[in-house]
């Protein structure tokens, strides 16, 4: 029988929860490693090998002992894994198609522009007005569609828990880096209680064990 071996390389951060919440959704077996980015493990040689980019997450996969697949960029790991283990994006046809745009609204606009926010919110050494209003209004148009949505679905995909569910969810956890408030958006609260409750996600929110980002 075919063996594989997972080694995760993440942090409590939400580009890395993504990974993590899918592994475990996914009932998958893998080893955590923890790269501390606020201590910039992510430029160790060991990690720089793996991702040349020096981010995080990062999936390392062995099969029967070979190295088969090292994969940076969690929207790359999250198709990985739901197309080799059929669950979180139908394989065909227009809701595969609608599920890929709602996880690209994740990767491409509420991860980036939440993660530029929270530069002009806390990290930046001298504030600047201009670019913190200028990044929160990204955000706020980004949660704007969000709630129209989910008025509209159940789920980012429509009626499915899928991988847009999982890209967007700790990133919306993380709201208070882009000044947004889940009490002006009923939709996205009623949503992100019922993701949050789902097991899989609270224990991937959990991992690397341990992990703390302030
Ligand atoms: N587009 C990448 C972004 C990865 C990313 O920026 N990861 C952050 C943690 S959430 C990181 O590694 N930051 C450390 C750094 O940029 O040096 C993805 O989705 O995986």
């Amino acid at each position: 029988m075919t063996e594989v071996r997972r080694d995760f390389y993440g942090w409590a951060t939400p580009n890395s929860q993504r990974v993590s919440i899918l592994l475990e959704e996914l009932g998958l077996r893998y080893v955590a490693y923890g790269v501390n980015i606020r201590a910039r493990a992510q430029f160790t040689p060991e990690i720089l090998a793996l991702n040349p980019y020096g981010k995080i997450p990062i999936l390392r996969e062995e099969t029967d002992g070979e190295p088969t697949l090292v994969l940076f960029e969690s929207g790359a790991i999250l198709v990985h894994l739901a197309e080799r283990h059929g669950a979180f994006l139908p394989s065909s046809g227009p809701t595969r198609a609608e599920t890929l745009a709602w996880l690209m609204v994740a990767l491409t606009s509420l991860g980036p522009m939440t993660g530029q926010a929270h530069h002009w919110t806390e990290l930046a050494p001298e504030p600047s007005g201009v670019a913190l209003r200028h990044t929160v209004a990204l955000v706020d148009r980004v949660y704007r569609l969000l709630e129209g949505r989910l008025d509209a679905h159940r789920y980012l995909a429509g009626d499915a828990f899928s991988i847009a569910d999982i890209a967007a969810y700790p990133w919306i956890a993380r709201r208070a880096w882009a000044l947004q408030s889940l009490d002006t958006h009923p939709s996205l609260a009623r949503w992100f209680a019922e993701i949050g409750a789902r097991p899989g996600v609270g224990r991937g929110m959990a991992v690397p064990a341990g992990a703390l980002l302030e």
